[in-house]
């Protein structure tokens, strides 16, 4: 498994397997951190408090890939699009531009423009820990358009 040189949130760190996803085996690592309130081995020293548990709890029951990124929420918007209508041309395997178009005045939420070819999307969330985030999805050739919420556990509302 690739490791990343890098402090992790603790989602990726308990997700042992890479998957994104959190298993009964990962879940039970996290209760054991929890109970022992012992540092996440690789996320900079961080613990898992009540409220970290149930998040992972969530994304445990749930099981769907857990979106941790601007990116993450993109990228299950284009799976959920596709699955919806497979015809609609969106590329899913694309290098996509990324820009930062946050307002200047802006304080507390982020909003990031992605762009391929004709498509735009654009992902904004609140700057907290496990944030839900909008997404708006537009094409400007065919004016197809899409809002919708990615919820930090991955599922779209
Ligand atoms: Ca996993």
């Amino acid at each position: 498994m690739i490791k990343f040189n890098r402090i992790l949130s603790i989602p990726e760190a308990i997700d042992a397997d890479w998957d994104r996803r959190i298993s009964e085996e990962e879940m039970l690592q996290a209760v054991r951190y929890w109970i022992n309130d012992q540092e996440v081995p690789d996320t900079g020293g961080q613990t898992i408090n009540d409220l970290i548990l149930h998040q992972l709890a969530e994304f445990w029951v749930i099981g769907q890939p857990y979106v941790l990124t601007p990116y993450g929420a993109r990228d299950r918007a284009i799976d959920f699009l596709l699955g919806q209508n497979p015809d609609s041309g969106l590329p899913r395997e694309a290098i996509w531009d990324p820009q930062r178009v946050t307002p200047e005045e802006l304080v507390g939420y982020e909003t990031i423009r992605y762009t391929q070819g004709s498509w735009q999307i654009e992902v904004g969330y609140p700057v907290v820990p496990f944030p839900d985030y909008d997404v708006t999805v537009t094409n400007s050739q065919t004016g197809f358009t899409w809002s919708g919420k990615v919820t930090a556990t991955g599922i779209i509302s």
